[in-house]
This record gives structure tokens, C-alpha cells and sequence, in this order.
């Protein structure tokens, strides 16, 4: 697949804001800082559809962006930043529950986790949230480019056991600095957007 048109839509908090148009969605979530506007930017050939923050926890609204006239990419707000406050955390959290429950054409959602560290507290709810909810899901390891060659395969298996992967859960790598595993993201898009209209 290729994306040839990317434009932002809407930025929301409440469902009443959300697109009604009823296409396929696919989206984001991930900690603050793991790379999600850059990688939403690389995938679009864009470098400044998505604001990449020198500040971490910017976003805490639920972005839409159009792609190819088809279907939406949603931005979530990045969780778990240290630095804000109890009540600002249980708002974000409320935001990216807000959206998730029961989203019809959510379609997958890409779970980006920074491929140098073990997954977060976090990172672990999350993904447990997404399973409970049956939700389709690709796991993506971001700033590939900061791991020896050697560490790669390690670090993915650290990934692997500790959010607890399952078997038809998709695990995959990436770079945006190097623009390393877009095609392997893009494939699983055009999947998804393939079983969509079965
Ligand atoms: N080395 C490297 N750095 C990256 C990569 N992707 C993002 N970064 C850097 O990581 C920082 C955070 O990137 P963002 O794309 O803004 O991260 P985000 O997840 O959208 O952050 P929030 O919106 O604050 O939640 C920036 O300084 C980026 O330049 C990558 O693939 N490799
Ligand atoms: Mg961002």
C-alpha cells in the first residue's frame, strides 16, 4: 500500500466529535516519547502532519487524519509520562478508554513500544486492555535504529514475554530516523483494510 493522501480531520475528546463517516480506523497507542507522531509521519511521507514533541505528553486529544480518502489513522495521547500530575493522568486515561470501548471500525491498533526498554506497567495494561476487548493488534518496536544488530533479536524476545504476546499477534520493527519497517507496517494495513471489507 501506499499513502499518497494524508490530512488531519479533527482532534476530539468526546465521542459526540468523532468522525461519523463509519470508515475503517486504524490506530495508535503507545508511552509518550516512543515515537508515535514520528512514526505516523514517516508512514504518510509527511514530516509535519504530527507535531513531534521536544516536550513529551503533548497530545492529549484523540487526533484523526484522513488517509487516501479511505480510511482514518487515530492518534492517541501517549500515557505515561512522569511528569504530570495524578489527575492530568486519569484524564488521558479516560480520553484513550473513551475511544476504545466499543469502536466498531477500530479495526487494529498498533501498540508501539520503545524497542530499548523492557514494556512498562503501562505497556503491559494496555495490551491487556486491547486483548480484553478483542481488538485486532500489531506490536511495534520503535527507534530500531539505537539497538546493535545483535541486541535486536534479544530485545524483541524481552518484548515478547513481557507484555505476553500471543501467537497471531504481530510483532514488528521500526525507525523513523532510518525509515527501517514501513513496508512490513504498510502490508499489515493493506490487510486489515482487505479484511475489512470482507
Ligand atoms: N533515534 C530515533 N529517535 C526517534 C525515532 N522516532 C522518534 N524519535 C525521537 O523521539 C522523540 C519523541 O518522538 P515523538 O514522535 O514526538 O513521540 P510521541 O510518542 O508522539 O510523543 P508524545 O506525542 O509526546 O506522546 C523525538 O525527539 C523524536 O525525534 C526513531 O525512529 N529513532
Ligand atoms: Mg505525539
Amino acid at each position: 500500500m501506499e499513502i499518497k493522501q494524508a490530512e488531519f480531520t479533527t482532534s476530539a475528546v468526546l465521542r459526540s466529535q468523532y468522525p461519523t463517516d463509519n470508515r475503517v480506523e486504524i490506530a495508535f497507542v503507545g508511552r509518550s516519547n516512543v515515537g508515535k507522531s514520528s512514526l505516523i509521519n514517516t508512514l504518510t511521507n509527511r514530516r509535519k502532519l504530527v507535531k513531534v514533541s521536544g516536550t513529551p505528553g503533548k497530545t492529549k486529544l484523540v487526533n484523526f487524519f484522513l488517509i487516501n480518502n479511505e480510511f482514518y489513522f487515530v492518534d492517541l495521547p501517549g500515557y505515561g509520562y512522569a511528569k504530570v500530575s495524578k489527575v492530568e493522568k486519569e484524564s488521558w486515561g479516560k480520553v484513550i478508554e473513551t475511544y476504545l470501548l466499543k469502536r466498531e471500525q477500530l479495526k487494529k491498533i498498533v501498540l508501539l513500544v520503545d524497542c530499548r526498554h523492557k514494556p512498562t506497567e503501562d505497556d503491559i495494561i494496555m495490551y491487556k486492555w486491547i486483548k480484553y476487548y478483542n481488538y485486532d493488534t500489531v506490536v511495534v518496536a520503535t527507534k530500531i535504529d539505537k539497538l546493535k544488530k545483535s541486541e535486536i533479536q534479544r530485545n524483541l524476545k524481552v518484548i515478547k514475554d513481557t507484555l505476553g504476546l500471543q501467537q497471531d499477534d504481530q510483532l514488528l520493527t521500526f525507525s523513523s530516523l532510518k525509515k527501517l519497517g514501513k513496508e512490513e507496517l504498510l502490508q499489515v494495513m493493506e490487510e486489515t483494510l482487505t479484511e475489512a471489507k470482507d
